[in-house]
């Protein structure tokens, strides 16, 4: 968007009271790097103050770290009074994602987002006065900073942190999915972030819990060569499924990495895949059915499948059985990543 078009968000804007954001369930550092880079325009350029709702529990410690560092304070959901507030922006996310539930009863001002819409569906923007959806962003979080920009404003040191956190997460330092408009944010919010605060959220205190949760991991590892398989039961946090498929997709030679497991009545599956040119998300589209719901771009994606009518060990034996199914593996005979008797041999 040019700037001329970024600077017709005032128009959409009240003149005084409060505006409502949000982001996605499980709010992750680009979500909420936005969502305090809107803050700062909201309240500097247009005097407006704003509530954040944040949906989900924030409890990959990374995100933690963030979320108290930079002291993101949230008010839950239930207690919005819709006449209290002018309406709601939506960042990192748009409505009728199947992750995105904004308090209902308030108008959506505006949306920005750097994720492709469902196709077909675009129908849910509709009524959207603003809307900035632009996939050819590596990260919100550098859509806000060019908004800024566009409003003549430099970040502050609070403001640039998030915002600098966002692009890094969402692009791993630039090497997923960034592009110059990244690249150039980066750079500068580098320089205006607090480094103190980043290497405090790079490299955040492990509760005993996260080491507990990897040692199941490693044992309920299932590898067909292909496929690694960790269909785990209850999980600490959504995040931990992503961060462990992550993790196993760092073994060595090419394959596609999946774990599972149970959190707040869903089953939460992340998939990732290291083929050159390999999409995520059909497949994991097909391993969830119509009994679930995803979203993913490139190499990751991730979803959920509620778990009321089907318990874990369902939802389990029909991921197992499709995963088996569209990777070829019938007959193949699964190795443990690591067997139990493992560490005994090491005494
Ligand atoms: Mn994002």
């Amino acid at each position: 968007m040019k700037v001329e078009e970024l600077r017709k968000l005032a128009d959409v804007l009240p003149e005084s009271g409060k505006i409502i954001l949000c982001t996605h369930r499980h709010p992750d550092p680009d979500g909420l790097g936005a969502i305090v880079g809107l803050q700062f325009l909201l309240k500097r350029r247009f005097g407006l103050e704003v509530d954040l709702v944040l949906e989900g529990r924030i409890r990959r410690a990374e995100n933690v770290a963030m979320r108290d560092l930079l002291q993101i304070h949230s008010i839950p959901k239930g207690s919005v009074d819709p006449a209290a507030y002018k309406g709601i922006i939506l960042v990192d996310s748009q409505p009728g994602f199947s992750h995105t539930n904004p308090p209902g009863a308030l108008p959506v001002l505006a949306v920005f987002d750097h994720h492709d819409g469902p196709k077909g569906e675009a129908a849910h923007l509709g009524d959207v006065p603003f809307v900035w959806v632009a996939p050819d962003y590596g990260a919100t979080s550098t859509m806000i900073y060019d908004l800024l920009a566009a409003f003549g404003l430099e970040p502050d040191t609070r403001s640039a942190t998030a915002l600098y956190c966002g692009v890094r997460y969402d692009t791993n330092n630039l090497l997923r999915g960034a592009t110059q408009r990244d690249e150039d944010a980066f750079r500068v919010l580098e320089r205006l972030a607090d480094r103190q605060v980043v290497g405090a959220i790079d490299q955040p205190p492990l509760p005993k819990q996260y080491f507990r949760q990897m040692h199941i991991a490693l044992e309920a590892c299932e590898d067909y060569q292909t496929l690694l398989l960790t269909l785990l039961g209850e999980v600490s946090s959504p995040e931990s499924v992503a961060e462990i498929a992550d993790w196993f997709l760092r073994l060595e030679g090419q394959q596609w990495s999946l774990c599972g497991g149970a959190c707040d009545g869903r089953y939460q599956v992340s998939l990732r895949t290291d083929l050159a040119d390999a999409d995520a998300y059909p497949a994991l589209r097909f391993l969830l059915g119509r009994e679930g719901k995803c979203g993913g771009h490139g190499r990751m994606a991730g979803g959920q499948i509620p778990l009321t009518e089907l318990t874990v060990e369902q939802v389990q034996d029909l991921i197992r059985t499709r995963a088996i199914e569209l990777f070829g593996l019938e007959g193949r005979q699964a190795e443990r990543l690591a067997e139990p008797q493992d560490v005994d041999k090491t005494r």
